[in-house]
């Protein structure tokens, strides 16, 4: 199994750069849609492409195929359960969702899907999940059948955060809901990222250069954005630039 997505990250985490991650979801990015999105990043290119969501009726792997075709971005799994599976992304975030008490979340799916992960040698970068209110009921809420961490509870996130990295989980994500009406409060972002050393992704409801810069300043190292591309995909090109520019500046 390699690591180069891992190290990708750690490198830029080390260096002080800023990631984005463009979230395709099967379900939502599909036929003429799909094909406006990859055009667009055949020029405008973020660092990765997370593939997946919380209910599809679509394939993943058809999707990443298709993507495939037509650039070379790295591809990173971004599962909804063990269905989504496909050894064709370059990296699988194993997401446990370790802010919910639903055993199937945290475990069971892991247990279903393990040794075709295994076999196939995909790289596998096991990720603490923890979803925040984002102010309201969101799919991974109501598919995991867990509760949101209460917005204004940064103690009960950072104590979250911190048992993921204790149990030895490589990446923490911060999730507001795909869509979110407000995305992770910053100060909650700031306080996890004064406490943990591994890196720290963040998603949900960004849906604007101030929230994405709002997002890095309080310590994300990668941002993930799904829906505000969906409903208009030229934000594509003002993100990915908006990003070139900070990282820039932080040199
Ligand atoms: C959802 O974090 C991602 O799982 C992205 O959320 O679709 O709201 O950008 P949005």
């Amino acid at each position: 199994m390699n690591n180069n997505i891992f190290q990708k990250i750690l490198k830029n985490k080390a260096a002080k750069q800023k990631m984005l991650a463009v979230l395709l979801d099967p379900d939502q990015c599909r036929n003429e849609h799909l094909t406006d999105i990859l055009n667009i990043l055949k020029t405008h290119k973020p660092d990765f492409i997370f593939v997946g969501g919380s209910h599809t009726t679509f394939s993943t792997e058809i999707l990443i195929e298709q993507i495939k075709q037509n650039t070379a971005i790295d591809i990173v799994l971004f599962p909804g359960d063990a269905s989504q599976f496909s050894a064709k992304a370059d990296a699988l975030l194993y997401l446990s969702l370790i802010s919910g008490r639903n055993p199937e979340y945290l475990i069971g799916q892991h247990v279903n899907s393990s040794l075709a992960i295994k076999e196939s040698g995909i790289e596998v970068i096991p990720t603490a999940y923890i979803l925040i209110e984002g102010g309201s009921t969101s799919s991974v809420e109501y598919m995991s059948t867990t509760k949101a961490i209460p917005r204004s509870k940064y103690n009960i996130a950072l104590s979250t955060a911190m048992a993921g990295e204790l149990l030895g989980m490589q990446i923490v994500y911060l999730e507001a809901g795909s869509g979110a009406e407000l995305s992770v409060p910053d100060e909650m972002i700031k306080i996890i990222r004064n406490e943990l050393s591994i890196p720290i992704i963040v998603g949900g409801g960004i849906k604007t250069l101030d929230s994405l810069q709002k997002a890095y300043d309080a310590g994300a190292d990668l941002v993930v954005v799904g829906n505000a591309f969906e409903t208009e995909p030229n934000k594509i090109q003002d993100f990915v630039e908006f990003v070139d520019k900070y990282n820039i500046k932080v040199d």
